[in-house]
């Protein structure tokens, strides 16, 4: 006999209590919370925290002004605040191997800016990765406020090659281009990069040109912080990452840098970009620091590469042409010409939205089509990771793509593809115990 299949339990039983006096916006994190938990989370900047991580967040000190830093603040009432904020500094050291640590930055934006500002001048030349070939919009896109203060110059991937091999960091051309254009620092990072991103070479780059070396670990900080990429830590002048995709922390950025670098970053954030610092986020910060400072953050690391590496394989089986040839990461690019010449990023993402799978359509490198149509998909696996999917479900998720955009005129296709997506996430609560501990 087939036993029913239970339906989640009410949203409502999982949200703080104190919502319940504004019905309207209950209503909206009702509905949020029950698409985080009956759809599947794929897009590879995103990640579900633990409700300790929430709890944190949501805490009094939200309330606090705390302008400056623990012991130098300019207002009073910060013995908390300077001890919250201490906390997750000496976490963030810890769990990094760094001298320094600077956990006030809002986001990776705030954080790559402050960078800029404690290593550069206006004007200078920056040397990055071309955002339409897996760069930063933080890495002097012409429309990002860096790409206005700094000149920045752009190295890329190389071509594609048939045996999956090319599409990777172009090497030579970062050396070519440092020694041509002689910058003053030089930026290691992407976000829509599947392979592992060695600092060192960039380093010996950085080295013979005479530049500063800045790695943005945006990405993969948790899978650095997990002991299952390298680290650039000690290795670039500054890293700098956000908290809350691979890490698994709350929205914000971070910095690390040596000691001889600590007072410049420090003051590029405050006062240099930033006023008063979210203490409540950043208490955040603290807690997320903490959990992946256990082993437990070690194996999870492991089996987000691991289920990565399962998806980008049952992709490869359903006929897509991953870009770079697969993953070492927590992501996959897809490029849908390979699949249907005519299917566009746009497109593919709408459709996936319809059946509950989440992603964002992606720019490939060399892309023929503008950016907000798209011939890519990004994948991440990072969030589902953390709600228990493996690399059989991994098959599963690849083979629920497949379907949905091979069938998207057919809604009864659709329709069955988005009860499968339910039933995978029923059997995956990103929540099973309830987020109502944040109240
Ligand atoms: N927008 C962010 C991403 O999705 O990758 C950049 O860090």
């Amino acid at each position: 006999m087939t036993m029913p299949i239970a339906g989640p339990p009410s949203p409502s039983a999982f949200l703080p209590g104190a919502l319940a006096g504004d019905p309207e916006l209950h209503a909206l994190l009702e509905r949020e919370l029950e698409r985080q938990r009956t759809s599947l989370q794929l897009i590879a900047s995103e990640n579900f925290t633990s409700p300790a991580v929430l709890a944190a967040s949501a805490s009094v000190l939200t309330n606090k002004y705390s302008e400056g830093y623990p012991g130098r603040r300019y207002y009073g009432g910060n013995v908390v605040a300077d001890q919250v904020e201490d906390l997750a500094r000496s976490r963030a050291m810890e769990l990094f191997g760094a001298e320094h640590a600077n956990v006030q930055p809002h986001a990776g934006a705030n954080a790559n800016l402050a960078a800029y500002l404690a290593l550069v001048e206006p004007g200078d030349t920056i040397m990055a990765m071309r955002l339409d070939q897996g760069g930063h919009l933080t890495h002097g896109s012409p429309v990002s406020i860096t790409g206005k203060l700094y000149r920045f110059v752009a190295y890329g991937v190389t071509p594609a090659a048939p045996d999956g091999s090319g599409e990777r960091i172009d090497l030579d051309m970062v050396r070519d281009l440092a020694i041509r254009e002689r910058p003053r620092l030089i930026v290691a990072g992407a976000t829509a990069y599947s392979r592992v991103i060695d600092p060192q070479p960039f380093r010996e780059i950085a080295d013979e040109v005479g530049a500063r070396f800045m790695f943005d670990a945006a990405h993969p900080a948790g899978l650095i912080a997990g002991k299952v990429h390298p680290s650039p830590v000690g290795v670039a002048d500054v890293v700098t990452l956000t908290t809350h995709k691979t890490l698994r922390g709350p929205r914000g950025g971070a910095i690390l840098c040596g000691a001889d670098l600590a007072k410049s970053v420090d003051s590029a954030v405050f006062p240099g970009l930033q006023g008063g610092p979210l203490e409540h986020v950043i208490a955040a910060k603290a807690v997320a620091f903490a959990e992946a400072l256990k082993p437990e953050f070690r194996d999870y690391a492991s089996k987000v590469v691991h289920n990565a590496a399962a998806l980008a394989q049952a992709l490869t089986v359903q006929g897509f042409r991953l870009v770079a040839g697969g993953t070492d990461n927590h992501l996959v690019l897809i490029d849908l010409r390979s699949f249907e010449s005519e299917l566009t990023g746009k497109v593919a993402q709408e459709v996936l939205d319809r059946t509950g799978i989440t992603c964002n359509r992606n720019a490939i490198p060399n892309d023929p089509r503008p950016p907000f149509v798209a011939s890519g998909l990004r994948l991440g696996v990072s969030a589902e990771t953390t709600a228990g999917l493996g690399e059989a479900e991994m098959v599963e998720v690849a083979s629920l793509i497949a379907r949905a955009l091979r069938g998207r005129e057919d809604q009864d296709e659709l329709a069955s593809v988005r009860g499968a997506v339910r039933e995978l996430c029923r059997r995956f609560d990103p929540y099973p115990g309830g987020v109502a501990s944040a109240g």
